[in-house]
């Protein structure tokens, strides 16, 4: 087949997900285009089956907001035709879906009919649970799709109580390229990071306030207090400064390793013990399963998909959200006994092999092939 893909190229799980997807679908034979703002940050293999076509929004004084939908609209048209894309797979109902329904529309002018397939993320959602102006424009997105996926049941159900929505919603869950992360259980390069005797906590995130960055840091503070331990802390975003201040006011700095940005998440987890996830909401939690098939027990909140990724009591454990106390006594229970450690990350690597790529992506392929057979009955 040959598919464009819409996505966010920045570090966020939907980008990553997205371009995995391309990557391993482009392995699977298809041909894959790519069509962003940016090179999608996980696309380092260009190979001759995978393209990656920028839109651009040009600078004109007379728009106060520089229209991307537009841009992207009309650069998917262009896309569409020129490569003889069949099926467009968007990441996001806005701004993705919405322009791919108004390309649909251009192309359908000339005679060209192309399908969309939205997958929703979660965002979107939170998005208009605190800005209800965009509820219609949501909503209109996803049913005007011709195939709608969500990435957990938890997601499904808040798309079904939020909005009015006549299409059927598939659920398929974000997925994990495990070879990428198998690293045995060997140490890395723990050394450089820690002493022998320390135990490694991991975040990464956004660092936007839905994350609860300062209940990993409370979490952590608990930890280092009973048993010796560093913090990996991964990320950029809005909360950053707070939470180096209050690693500070805490005393606990010179424990704590900032990376910012990185694209060395697999070495990172590689040496790992633990990772913490407390956020207020969550549609998956892909970093809690990238650390799981690190073979790295997660330490999160019950909230959204998350309980559909972590399993309490074997690949981790699930705190009420903000019961930091919980999370505290729950990751010294993991880290204060060597074979249950061990254990912990086996287990851990176990529920990942549920989301293993070769068992997700054909469900996304499957849905391309039904959406589009549908399609030519239309
Ligand atoms: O969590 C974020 O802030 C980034 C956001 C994104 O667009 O990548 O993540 C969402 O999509 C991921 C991939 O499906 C999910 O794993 C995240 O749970 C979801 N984030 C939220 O629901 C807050």
């Amino acid at each position: 087949m040959n598919i464009g893909i819409v996505c966010y190229p920045t570090f966020g799980g939907s980008g990553v997900v997205a371009t995995e997807l391309g990557l391993e679908l482009s392995k699977r034979g298809h041909e894959i285009h790519f069509i962003t703002y940016n090179q999608p940050v996980r696309l380092e293999l260009i190979s001759n089956n995978v393209h990656y076509h920028e839109v651009n929004v040009p600078e004109y004084p007379l728009f106060h907001y520089q229209p991307y939908e537009l841009a992207l609209s009309s650069k998917l048209v262009d896309m569409v035709k020129l490569h003889n894309i069949e099926i467009l797979h968007v990441h996001y109902a806005i701004p993705h879906a919405y322009a791919a329904y108004m390309a649909k529309k251009m192309l359908k002018e000339d005679g060209i009919h192309v399908p969309i397939v939205t997958t929703l993320h979660g965002t979107d959602i939170t998005l208009v649970g605190s800005h209800p102006f965009y509820k219609p424009a949501v909503t209109f997105s996803i049913n005007k799709s011709d195939a709608v996926t969500a990435v957990s049941q938890s997601l499904k159900d808040d798309t079904l109580r939020l909005f009015d929505v006549k299409n059927e919603i598939n659920v398929v869950p974000n997925f994990i390229d495990l070879d990428k992360y198998n690293h045995g259980f060997t140490d890395c390069a723990r050394h450089m990071m820690a002493e022998d005797n320390e135990r490694i906590i991991t975040h990464i995130s956004n660092l936007r306030p839905v994350k609860r960055v300062q209940d990993v840091i409370k979490v952590f503070y608990n930890i280092q207090k009973e048993i010796p331990a560093k913090l990996m802390f991964v990320g950029e975003g809005p909360e950053k400064e707070n939470v180096e201040r209050m690693c500070t006011e805490l005393g606990i700095l010179d424990k704590v390793i900032f990376f910012g940005r990185s694209n060395e998440i697999d070495k990172i987890l590689c040496f790992s013990d633990l990772f913490l996830l407390p956020s207020r909401t969550e549609s998956f939690g892909l970093a809690a399963l990238e650390a799981m098939a690190s073979g790295v027990p997660v330490i999160s909140s019950n909230t959204g998909g998350i309980p559909e990724v972590n399993v309490h009591g074997y690949s981790g454990f699930l705190s009420n959200v903000g019961d930091t106390e919980d999370m505290s006594k729950n990751a010294l229970h993991i880290l204060s006994n060597d074979e249950r450690l061990k254990t912990f990350k086996e287990n851990a690597r176990n529920e990942a092999l549920k989301f293993d790529l070769h068992n997700i992506v054909p469900k996304y392929e499957a849905i391309y092939q039904d959406t589009l057979s549908k399609c030519l009955v239309l």
